[in-house]
Order: C-alpha cells, then sequence, then structure tokens
C-alpha cells in the first residue's frame, strides 16, 4: 500500500520511544489517585478495610496473570502496588510507556471489575484512577532495599493510623462477613471495637479530635503508640491481622512435579541485551501455554504472603531470593 505524505510524523513516535534498560530490575509501581477522598466516599474502615485490601491483591493477581512469567514478584499495602519485573524479560521489547501503561490499565480494570466481589452492596460513585510509574534498579541490593523501603513505609503508616484512629473513637475492627455478596443481603462486616462492642475492653474511652490526636502523637515513637492504643484503648498492636501491618507479597511458585500443568519458566537466556530468536520462541511458547489455562489453575502459580520481607536472613528470602536470578 502507497504511503500517505503523513508518513513521516512515525518518526516522532520512534524518537520518543524510551526502552527500559536491558539487564536491569524494573519496578513498576501503581498508585490510587486521589484515594483519600475514594476511601472516604466509599466508606473504607479506619485505619484498615480489609475488603479493599484483598480488592488490591486480587487486581495485583490479575496482572500477575495477564503477564507471566515477566513479573517474578508484586507487593501491596495501601492504595499502592509493586510489580517487580525479572531483570531479563523481554516482553514488548522493554519498551517503558507500554509496559507501564499496560499494568497500569490491567490494574485498573480488575480494580473496577472485581469491586462488587469484595464490595457487595456498596457501588462504586465513580471511576477509581491509578498512577503507573517504571523504575529501574541495577542490582539485587537496590532492589530489595526499594521492597524493604515500601514495607517500612507500611509499618510506620499503620502503626501511626491504628493508633489515631484508636484516639479520634474512628478505629474498627474487621470481623469477616460470611454471608453472600448479594445486593439486597449485606449485614454489617464490622463493628465499631468502642461504640458497638460493649463486651470490648476499652479502660480509658476518652475520644479526641483529629487536631487533638494529632497533637497527641506528635514527637511519640513506636513503643509510646503501642503502650497507649494498649492501655487507654485496649488495642493490642500485635493482634492486629498480619495483612495490615506488613503488607501483601504475592511471588511466582509454578507448581513442581504438577501432572495438570506443563509450563515451566523460560530457561535464562545466554544474551542479556537481547534474546535469540529461538529463547524468544519459547518463552512465547510458555505464555502461550500457561494463557490457555483455566483462571484457577493459573492463579496456583502464586503464592500471597503477609511477611517479613526487610530481614535480609528471615524466611522470605531465604525462601524466594532465587526468584531474583530467573
Ligand atoms: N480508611 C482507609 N483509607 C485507606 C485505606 N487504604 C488507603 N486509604 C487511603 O488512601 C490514602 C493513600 O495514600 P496516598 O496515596 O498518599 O494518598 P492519595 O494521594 O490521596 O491517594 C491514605 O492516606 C488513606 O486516606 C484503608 O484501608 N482504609
Ligand atoms: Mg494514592
Amino acid at each position: 500500500m502507497a504511503k500517505s505524505k503523513y508518513e513521516y510524523v512515525r518518526e516522532f513516535e520512534a524518537a520518543t520511544d524510551s526502552r527500559l534498560l536491558p539487564d536491569s530490575y524494573v519496578v513498576v509501581r501503581v498508585d490510587g489517585q486521589c484515594f483519600h477522598r475514594f476511601a472516604k466516599e466509599h466508606q473504607f474502615l479506619k485505619p484498615n478495610d480489609k475488603r479493599a485490601l484483598d480488592l488490591m491483591n486480587k487486581s495485583a493477581l490479575h496482572v500477575m496473570r495477564t503477564f507471566y512469567p515477566n513479573i517474578i514478584m508484586a507487593y501491596g499495602q495501601s492504595d499502592e502496588y509493586s510489580f517487580i519485573i525479572r531483570r531479563l524479560a523481554y516482553f514488548f521489547n522493554r519498551r517503558t510507556a507500554k509496559i507501564t501503561s499496560l499494568i497500569t490499565s490491567a490494574f485498573t480494570s480488575a480494580f473496577v471489575f472485581y469491586w462488587p466481589r469484595f464490595f457487595c452492596s456498596i457501588p462504586l460513585k465513580y471511576p477509581p484512577s491509578f498512577d503507573g510509574r517504571a523504575v529501574l534498579y541495577p542490582n539485587e541490593r537496590t532492589l530489595t532495599d526499594y521492597l524493604r523501603w515500601r514495607q517500612v513505609d507500611c509499618h510506620i503508616n499503620n502503626l501511626y493510623n491504628t493508633a489515631f484512629y484508636a484516639l479520634t473513637g474512628e478505629y474498627t475492627r474487621y470481623v469477616p462477613d460470611t454471608s453472600n455478596c448479594s445486593p439486597s443481603n449485606s449485614p454489617p462486616t464490622t463493628y465499631n471495637l468502642f461504640l458497638g462492642d460493649p463486651s470490648a475492653k476499652a479502660p480509658n474511652r476518652t475520644f479526641y479530635s483529629h487536631a487533638e490526636a494529632t497533637q497527641r502523637l506528635s514527637g511519640s515513637s513506636s513503643a509510646d503508640k503501642n503502650e497507649l492504643m494498649f492501655t487507654d484503648y485496649g488495642v493490642n498492636y500485635n493482634d492486629e491481622l498480619q495483612q495490615f501491618r506488613k503488607g501483601t507479597a504475592i511471588v511466582l511458585t509454578p507448581p513442581q512435579a504438577d501432572t495438570t500443568t506443563k509450563v515451566d519458566l523460560p530457561e535464562t537466556p545466554a544474551v542479556v541485551i537481547k534474546p535469540s530468536k529461538s529463547a524468544l520462541k519459547r518463552s512465547a511458547k510458555v505464555e502461550e501455554d500457561f494463557a490457555a489455562l483455566a483462571i484457577d489453575q493459573q492463579e496456583r502459580f502464586f503464592t500471597t504472603l503477609h511477611t517479613d520481607i526487610i530481614r535480609e536472613d528471615g524466611d522470605f528470602w531465604t525462601a524466594y531470593s532465587h526468584l531474583l536470578k530467573l
């Protein structure tokens, strides 16, 4: 077909289509846009809404399935999720915009798609958005320190928020909802520890305004916050769900010796700048075989954990550091 005279503008696209540096880890982090307001509008429980966090995890799992086996791990907390892409991944020719926008949009659409499954009769008031960015990490040290940074952030924020909402009397403790999710049948999934639960031990139930609570927590140490929550409000921070305190890590774990699934991870390509044609072919076959599986079978390739990822010699890195070599 003859080219139009406008064809030359393609050059502008080519000139601005950046690629992610080969042989380095890529982290794509998605973050809810203005989730402070979104949480308020949709009556998220404070300090943590398990429904919202489970929905984030479900959306992350969707992303990991969609781009299998290129994402080796994901870590999420609050309204953010980080996706760790294999150092040697070569999907979409490592095009930055393509990879970042696809992960962000897959995550966002899954969040909307699965919303009713988690929030039952609470309808979405408006379509949420997530921003996405890709950051390169040159080695295992910087990558793992990045993950530690996110988990420390989770810990600091969660401890603060738990103490803060205990002080204001807005703290709600999660109670699992065992009912089904039909719009006409949505009994409360939670109760307010202080106002709704007479059996709760709360020796000093003085509640404060947001400004007063901020003031009281200003300059307090972790130990001060723990003590204050426990002594005055009967909240033992250690009893909070691990999911709240540690965030969620999802790791790639292909089933071993599984007779019903034949998918293997691709071999590590010998050439790291650009894999050979045969290596690319093998990768395509792996992706194709995986895509042919039913969703529940695909989900079996991933493990969800709420655990410490900070300690270098902890269980997590002992069990999963091999992922960084893939
Ligand atoms: N109540 C409640 N709010 C949450 C929860 N998860 C996230 N959020 C809200 O989302 C915000 C996320 O922080 P950030 O991304 O910095 O704020 P944003 O710019 O408003 O999205 C938090 O400050 C909370 O207001 C939750 O489980 N419960
Ligand atoms: Mg946000």
